[in-house]
């Protein structure tokens, strides 16, 4: 009897032990987020515990899918293709709560240590089987059932080719396809620090939003560049509200250039039909050189499919920029079908060509529609042929009348698209011009109110300096990898 009750005892100690222990386990597991970590060719004992011991690039995917929630993925240089076989249907896809990081080096112990000032390093590819587009991956990316806690920031998505005959399904979303349709489904991850080139889509080359059926997807596109992707349809995004979904992103600090649809809307197209809703919010961004038969940047549209119109379609355009785009139609920068709105503010628009109805609704409060003074406006990614580098060509140039010009009531995001700050009031579109300007008079470099941003510039400033002060406007610019460094307690001397 003794024996029994001890033996009891016993073993209600130990289940507590074990319950307790296992309690520690699942706080310990929940308090420490892992990063997993892979290369191209993986290393050690391809474990994804460290860079030493990297998951090679073919097992990219099984290692998201392997993340436990609030996990980081870190990515290191590469090419990482969706399937070493061909079979078309293979995409990457991002997961909630896990994010996924591209373009470190491989060495690197913190985020903060990953350098994205030579431009991003790790690419996504579509291109499967035999070399050329043509039998290459439906989507690079395909997501459904994401909230903003899926995020995706540092790479290079490219080489799709959904050449399907559209369906609800097919043909949507060469780069990523969000398919957030069939009601109550959703779609709306973080999208940040990408290049999305080079793909293709019956509709929506780069990225395709489907809120298609009473869904909703509707994602957030922060400091991307979005370029030379095509589609019959929307040749850089397409957002896809019709029949009371809703598809409306939130854009800010992007480049949407060179993209062509061969029917409507080379940069970008809203159909909110048939009770739907597609409402961008659309921040600082560059539209240029877009083309299309009509709507070479945008399309806004709010016809049913089947006849009439109904439902939203009201994008709105915030210190952003639209030059360059064409129309071998109707519309070069903008067309808007059964009711559609376009609204913009504080944007540059080059109205030319723009005929009723597609003419701007609202107020147009600090519109302009002046050359933006591109530093190369026919080469987006500048003479080195990289994204997000220092040279690109959608830089303002510093006498540039977008300058400072933006709407003074927004006042987030404070950095551009390369992560430098925004100074004064923002300029238009997706880079903050890069210059200090010397007002003096004097001669200090030192005393912060000499400078046209009441700052000095920091020792390993790279851009322009321009010197208008009591001499002659010169521009000095620093060219890349140079460096001015002024030592502590040293003065530049500007002389006229
Ligand atoms: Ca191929
Ligand atoms: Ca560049
Ligand atoms: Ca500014």
């Amino acid at each position: 009897m003794i024996l029994i009750f001890l033996y009891t005892l016993l073993e209600q100690f130990y289940s507590m032990k074990y319950i307790i222990f296992t309690l520690f386990n699942v706080i310990v597991s929940n308090a420490f987020c892992a990063i997993r970590y892979v290369t191209q060719s993986g290393a050690g004992a391809f474990n994804a515990t460290s860079w030493s011991n990297a998951a090679s690039g073919d097992n990219l995917q099984s290692v998201i899918n392997s993340a436990t929630t609030g996990d980081e993925i870190w990515v290191a240089a590469g090419t990482y293709f969706t399937t070493t076989g061909t079979n078309r249907a293979i995409s990457f896809s991002m997961r909630n709560g896990i994010v996924i990081l591209g373009s470190f080096a491989g060495t690197e112990t913190l985020l903060s240590q990953r350098n994205l000032a030579n431009g991003l390093s790790s690419i996504l590819s579509g291109e499967i089987g035999f070399a050329g587009i043509s039998d290459n991956s439906y989507h690079t990316i395909s997501n459904s059932g994401l909230n903003n806690t899926a995020i995706i920031d540092g790479f290079i998505i490219r080489d799709a080719n959904d050449d399907r005959a559209a369906t609800i399904t097919d043909g949507l979303g060469g780069g990523i396809y969000n398919n957030g349709s069939g009601a109550g489904n959703v779609c709306s991850p973080i999208i940040r620090n990408c290049v999305i080139i080079n793909n293709y889509a019956t509709f929506g080359g780069g990225i395709f939003n489907s809120g298609y059926n009473g869904g909703t997807a509707s994602p957030i596109i922060l400091n991307c560049v979005i370029a030379h992707n095509t589609a019959s349809g929307g040749g850089g995004i397409d957002n896809f509200g019709l029949l009371n979904g809703n598809a409306s992103p939130t854009i800010t600090n992007c480049v949407i250039y060179n993209n062509h649809a061969t029917f409507r809307a080379g940069g970008m197209y809203c159909w909110g039909g048939n009770n739907g809703n597609t409402n961008p919010i659309v921040i600082n961004t560059s539209f240029v050189n877009n083309s299309a038969v009509d709507g070479g940047g945008v399309v806004s549209d709010r016809l049913n499919s089947g006849g009439g119109s109904s439902g939203n379609s009201n994008p709105s355009f915030r210190n952003c920029i639209f030059w360059g785009n064409t129309a071998s139609g109707t519309g070069p920068q903008f067309f808007l079908l059964g009711g559609a709105t376009f609204a913009a503010t504080f944007t540059d628009i080059n109205l030319t060509g723009q005929t009723s109805p597609h003419i701007i609704s609202g107020s147009g409060t600090g519109n302009q529609n002046v050359d933006p003074l591109f530093s190369n406006i026919a080469m987006g990614a500048g003479d080195d042929g990289i994204w997000l580098t220092h040279d690109d060509g959608l830089n303002l140039m510093f006498n540039s009348f977008l300058i400072n010009a933006g709407d003074p009531t927004v006042t987030s995001p404070t950095t551009d698209i390369f992560g430098y700050p925004r100074t004064g009031i923002f300029d238009l579109g997706a880079y903050e011009c890069r210059r200090y300007i010397f007002i003096g008079p004097g001669n200090q470099w030192t005393i912060d109110t000499d400078w046209d941003i009441g700052s000095v510039p920091p020792s390993l400033y790279q851009g322009t300096i321009i010197i208008d002060a009591e001499c002659e406007k010169v521009g000095l610019e620093l060219p890349f990898n140079s460096q001015l460094i002024i030592n502590p307690g040293k003065v530049l001397t500007i002389k006229e």
